[in-house]
């Protein structure tokens, strides 16, 4: 049963979940369900960074304006009628017709009682910012993400922040424990943990695309040149970069586990819940899976819809959902990896802890 009411809905908001859906993978469902009160803020600040993305995303706008469009993002979503016809990327359709985006935008921030509105403005003014800082960075070294610091930065950029907006849009409106308030890095574990696993997964895509996310601190340890994780001669190596990344990706378990503890509302519970679980799924199908390496791995429908039923019940079935992967990246753990020793130990605390 979806919280929407499409018979009272305006075309435009009509219009807006229409985007959802055709824009989002992972998303669009969950948020769907979503309480009342933040189901159009939120999916305004999805559809928003959503449009922000596919800007970032798309190599065919040159550097001299992709950079000023990402640092202005947040004053062009108040620009009444703005379209942009220029984007090549699958999601260019939202660019399109985004003045229905800035329309309901303009009604949230006049309506409701309640921040949402600035909210999604500052985000979108630190996101755009961060994406421009890296989009910029890369054509000066051209080389890519150095350190794990300056890719757990982009990873803030581009998730970290989300997750602080969403945190603040929960206790906004009173669904979330007031002590998430206090407890930031709760909030970005929870983001740095998604992106994270999504930048492991997308290695392949991303590179055709011509983007390198993975720190050079870590491939550099199993190859020479970027270029060798994609040559099948050097798979081993390419698969214990894979792990490398993913036994990285594990250190924020623990947070996320906390910082759902604090989430009041069933709705926005199962919101949070969802893509974490799936993450976690989604580190085991990656780990030690040479596919990666071609194409893009997914985990297969059945386990995403029992995963889906365990993660809108509680905390203690989500907490189910995380053992039985970890114990699966457990067993797949192969002494001849490098980091073999490394990475059973992060999965023993992991499986003790929850
Ligand atoms: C507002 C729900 C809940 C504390 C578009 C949700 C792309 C992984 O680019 O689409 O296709 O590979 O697969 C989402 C923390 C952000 C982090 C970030 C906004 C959770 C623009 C998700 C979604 C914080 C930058 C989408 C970070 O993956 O990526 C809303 C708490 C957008 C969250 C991007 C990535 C999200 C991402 P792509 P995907
Ligand atoms: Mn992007
Ligand atoms: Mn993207
Ligand atoms: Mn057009
Ligand atoms: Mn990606
Ligand atoms: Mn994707």
């Amino acid at each position: 049963v979806h919280k929407r009411d499409p018979d009272t809905e305006s075309p435009t908001l009509r219009e807006c979940f229409r985007f959802l859906d055709l824009t989002s993978r992972s998303f669009s469902a969950v948020i769907q369900e979503l309480n009342h009160e933040l189901l159009v803020p939120i999916t305004l600040f999805y559809l928003v960074l959503r449009g922000l993305d596919t800007i970032e995303d798309d190599m065919t706008i040159p550097l001299e304006k992709k950079v000023p469009m990402l640092r202005n993002f947040h004053e062009t979503i108040e620009i009444d009628g703005w379209q942009f016809h220029e984007s090549n990327e699958k999601d260019g359709e939202l660019l399109e017709k985004f003045d229905v985006v800035i329309t309901e935008l303009k009604l949230i921030k006049q309506k409701a009682d309640r921040p949402y509105y600035s909210i999604i403005k500052e985000m979108t003014a630190k996101m755009g910012n961060g994406m421009a800082d890296y989009a910029e960075n890369d054509k000066l070294i051209k080389d890519g993400v150095q350190t794990i610091d300056e890719y757990e930065l982009y990873c803030h950029y581009v998730a970290g922040l989300v997750g602080e907006g969403l945190t603040r849009l929960f206790l906004a409106a009173e669904q979330a424990n007031p002590k998430l308030g206090e407890r930031p890095d709760l909030s970005e574990a929870m983001a740095q943990f998604l992106q994270k696993t999504n930048v492991i997964r997308d290695i392949r895509e991303d590179w055709d695309d011509g983007r390198r996310w993975y720190p050079r601190e870590i491939w550099s340890k199993h190859v020479d040149n970027w270029e060798d994780l994609f040559d099948p001669k050097f798979e081993e190596q390419g698969v214990n970069c894979i792990s490398e990344m993913v036994l990285d990706a594990l250190k924020h378990v623990d947070s996320c586990i906390f910082y759902l503890a604090g989430i009041k509302d069933q709705s926005v519970f199962n919101f949070t819940a969802i893509p974490q679980t799936m993450a976690i799924a989604t580190l085991e199908a990656v780990f030690r899976n040479p596919d990666v390496l071609k194409k893009n791995v997914k985990i297969t429908k059945g386990d995403a819809c029992q995963i889906m039923m365990e993660s809108t019940q509680n905390l203690f079935t989500v907490c189910d959902v995380f053992r039985r992967y970890v114990r699966r990246i457990h067993k797949k753990n192969d002494p001849r990896d490098p980091n073999y020793l490394k990475i059973s130990v992060q999965c023993a605390k992991v499986e003790r802890f929850i």
